[in-house]
C-alpha cells in the first residue's frame, strides 16, 4: 500500500467542501490514515512549497495556503500518488469530473493538494506528521 499527502486548502475550508472532497477519496476505496486541521505558518508553507520559491506566482502562492485552516491528510491505497492526483485533476482545473475540474475558482484558488511523486510523498508526510510512524 502506498501513502501520499494531501491537503485541503483554506478556500475549500471557506467554502465548506471539506466533506465532499474527502468522500471523492473515500468513494475511490482509499482510506483516511490520518487527518488535521492545522493553520501553517509561513515558514512550514516555504518548506511545502519550496520547489516554487522562484516562479511568479510563489508570493500568491504562500499568501493563500497560509490564509486560513488546511485540512492535512495521510491518504492510503494502491498506487495512491497516482490516483490521488487523478482525482484532483490538473493545476488549471480544466478537467470535468475531477476534485478541481468540478468545483475549483481558478489555478490559485484550486482547493486541494497532493504530493506530485512517491519521494515528494515521503517528505510532505513526514512535514506534516513528523511523530507518526509511516
Ligand atoms: P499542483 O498543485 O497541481 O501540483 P504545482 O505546479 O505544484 O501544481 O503548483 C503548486 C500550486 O501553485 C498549484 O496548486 C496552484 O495553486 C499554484 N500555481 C501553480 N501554477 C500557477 C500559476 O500559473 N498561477 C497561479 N498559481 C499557480
Ligand atoms: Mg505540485
Amino acid at each position: 500500500m502506498e501513502q501520499t499527502l494531501v491537503l485541503i486548502k483554506p478556500d475549500a475550508v471557506e467554502r465548506g467542501l471539506v466533506g465532499r472532497i474527502i468522500t471523492r477519496f473515500e468513494d475511490k476505496n482509499l482510506q483516511i490514515a490520518a487527518l488535521k486541521q492545522l493553520q501553517l505558518s509561513r515558514k512550514m508553507a516555504e518548506k511545502h512549497y519550496k520547489e516554487h520559491r522562484e516562479k511568479p506566482f510563489y508570493g500568491k502562492l504562500i499568501a493563500h495556503i497560509t490564509s486560513g485552516p488546511v485540512i492535512a491528510m495521510i491518504v492510503r491505497g494502491p498506487e495512491a500518488v497516482k490516483t490521488v492526483r487523478c482525482l484532483i485533476g490538473d493545476t488549471a482545473g480544466t478537467i470535468p469530473g475531477t476534485i478541481r475540474g468540478d468545483w475549483a475558482d481558478s489555478v490559485t484558488y484550486n482547493l486541494v493538494h497532493g504530493s506530485d511523486s512517491p519521494e515528494s510523498a515521503a517528505r510532505e508526510m513526514n512535514l506534516f506528521f513528523p511523530k507518526m510512524e509511516l
